[in-house]
């Protein structure tokens, strides 16, 4: 089974440390294909950032369908562009929000996400909405952190997300902590020993769901919405896309 998994920002070395998460947890007929679009921001922080991030995972998307990948992963807690990324294949298309959110209903009844900048946080309720877990999820808590500190191996982005998902623990009255970030895929493990609680982050989620659904046979349907686009001509820069 081969699995596209995208980072949608243009950060290698947080790039090689989701591929690594994802490698880590996958199973072992499991082939992952970790890549990053051409073109974007190095970082998503930003309805803006998302808008232009969501054109390269579609340009990833349509690479991965020329080399016949089974699933798709878009490794961005924003999750950009996945519904017009699922127009565009047969295959399940998931996103890390949303794998989160799946797998903390799964082990707690309440939960919280920890995420980066206080502004993108409302990117993460907006999700909770629009995927239906907006019961389940108590707060959606903030750190603070520019996305890019978490590549920083000075800096003290552990210690302020730790500080944060024990006030959740100790005030959310929550059985489950959700991580907002593609780039906090390797910090789950030691805290999920510091809090002595369920810390989920949404690459490993991701990838077990992708597993599963490939294994069932599953993939996006293309009846109704999630159809093929109609073809049709593009012009300017978008006119490799057109017919
Ligand atoms: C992410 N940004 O997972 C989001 C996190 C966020 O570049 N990768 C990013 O703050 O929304």
């Amino acid at each position: 089974m081969r699995i596209h998994v995208i980072n949608p920002n243009t950060t290698a070395s947080m790039t090689d440390k989701i591929g690594a998460c994802a490698s880590r947890v996958a199973a072992g007929n499991t082939q992952i294909h970790i890549s990053q679009p051409d073109s974007g921001p190095v970082s998503i922080e930003s309805h803006f950032d998302e808008a232009i991030s969501a054109v390269g995972v579609l340009e990833e998307i349509r690479r991965g369908e020329a080399m016949g990948m089974d699933a798709y992963i878009i490794a961005c807690f924003g999750d950009p562009g996945l519904l017009a990324a699922r127009e565009l294949t047969r295959a399940p298309v998931i996103g890390i929000a949303e794998a989160g959110f799946h797998l903390a209903t799964l082990v707690s009844t309440r939960f919280s996400v920890v995420t980066t900048l206080q502004r993108t946080a409302i990117i993460a309720e907006h999700l909770l909405d629009q995927y239906g877990f907006r019961d389940h999820c108590r707060r959606v808590r903030a750190t603070d952190l520019p996305v890019l500190e978490l590549e920083n191996p000075a800096g003290n982005a552990y210690q302020a997300l730790l500080e944060e998902c024990r006030q959740a623990k100790d005030d959310d009255g929550i059985g489950a902590i959700v991580l907002g970030c593609g780039g906090m895929a390797d910090l789950t493990e030691r805290l999920t020993l510091d809090l002595g609680m369920p810390v989920i982050e949404g690459v490993s989620a991701a990838v077990k769901l992708a597993e599963s659904l490939v294994s069932l046979g599953l993939g996006t349907s293309k009846h109704g919405d999630l159809a093929f686009p109609r073809p049709k001509p593009f012009v300017g820069r978008f006119a490799d896309w057109g017919e």
